[in-house]
């Protein structure tokens, strides 16, 4: 049987097989993420990033035991494999999220950082396109957040967790431009260590303006999961996939990102660049690059 009708009676294997080719950029993978793509559209996708060692990870095991106990599943994806679920108890947790795939509720999967800076954003997101269609009503995306790329990533998300620890409030200032900005909670994890007040107070402060609730958890024995719990069940309930101007605004910018994302390997694949012939007039300094470049938007223009 086709990997795609398989895919469609909800077996595992096929799910994984086609993350796999769509993550390594395979040739078929735009033929893939089409067919699949009116079934996408109906999970929660839940973005969950902050510094190394956080507690991401833990609060997602957490967040499981909700999530399961409500009768729901969850797609789990960590898009950055230097931090996979593993580490100390950690592995400990990634095996009990094991059991849990054989229940077929939960799927945990790493999203391998390959490629470009654009390219794996793709990855990320062509991977939730999967396991929306594959019909998770969770998607949970767990990344560290550092750099523009983690932002790009949580852009998909619904809802954006950021995870900082007592020891966090002296790097806020300069995450505050980045990660701080894209946050629709801030949790405080690992509150039973000192500091947590004072960072409270701060994170109060910078939320304040954009009405950002703060709170405070410790994962590790479940606390304030509950609440968070609460919390994200009243923002998917707020959330409409169904407002016109949303969807629109993501229709455009889906294929905004797809486009770019095939453009550049295109371009960037000497073999199969299609503007060969101008790009040869560069290297034999007939053009220059701003010449070459202007050529080619007109082209394209037309
Ligand atoms: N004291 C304390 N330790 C915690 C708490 N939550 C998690 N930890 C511990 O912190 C360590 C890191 O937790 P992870 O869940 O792996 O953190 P992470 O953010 O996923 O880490 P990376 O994926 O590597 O970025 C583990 O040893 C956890 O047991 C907490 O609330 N309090
Ligand atoms: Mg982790």
């Amino acid at each position: 049987m086709d990997l795609i009708q398989k895919f469609f009676k909800k077996d595992r294997l096929a799910l994984s097989r086609l993350i796999s080719l769509v993550e390594n950029h395979d040739i078929s993978s735009l033929e893939i993420l089409s067919q699949i793509h009116n079934k996408t559209g109906h999970a929660f996708i839940i973005g969950i990033t902050g510094p190394p060692g956080s507690g991401k990870s833990t609060l997602i095991n957490e967040l499981l035991k909700h999530i399961l106990k409500a009768g729901k599943s969850a797609g789990i994806v960590a898009a950055d494999p230097s931090s996979p679920f593993s580490g100390g108890s950690i592995l400990g947790d990634r095996i009990r999220m094991q059991d849990h795939v054989m229940n077929d509720k939960v799927y945990v999967r790493s999203v391998s950082t390959r490629g470009t800076q654009g390219g794996l954003s793709r990855s990320t997101f062509d991977a939730i396109q999967l396991l929306d269609a594959f019909g998770f009503d969770f998607i949970i995306l767990e990344t560290v957040g550092v750099g523009q790329n983690e932002v790009d990533i949580i852009k998909y998300a619904d809802s954006t967790l950021l995870v900082l620890v007592p020891e966090s409030g002296d790097s806020i200032q300069t995450m505050k431009a980045g990660v701080m900005e894209i946050a629709n909670i801030f949790i405080i994890n690992k509150s039973d260590r000192p500091g947590s007040h004072s960072l409270r107070k701060s994170l109060m402060e910078i939320g304040h303006e954009k009405n950002i609730p703060v709170l405070m958890t410790e994962a590790s024995r479940g606390e304030g999961i509950e609440e968070l719990w609460n919390y994200l069940n009243q923002e998917k309930e707020k959330f409409k996939k169904t407002d016109p101007k949303k969807i629109k605004k993501q229709r455009y910018e889906e294929t905004a990102k797809i486009l770019v994302t095939e453009f550049e390997k295109l371009i960037l694949k000497k073999a199969h660049n299609p503007f060969k012939k101008i790009f040869e007039e560069v290297e034999n300094q007939k053009l220059n690059p701003y010449e070459a470049a202007q050529k080619i938007i007109k082209k394209l223009s037309v």
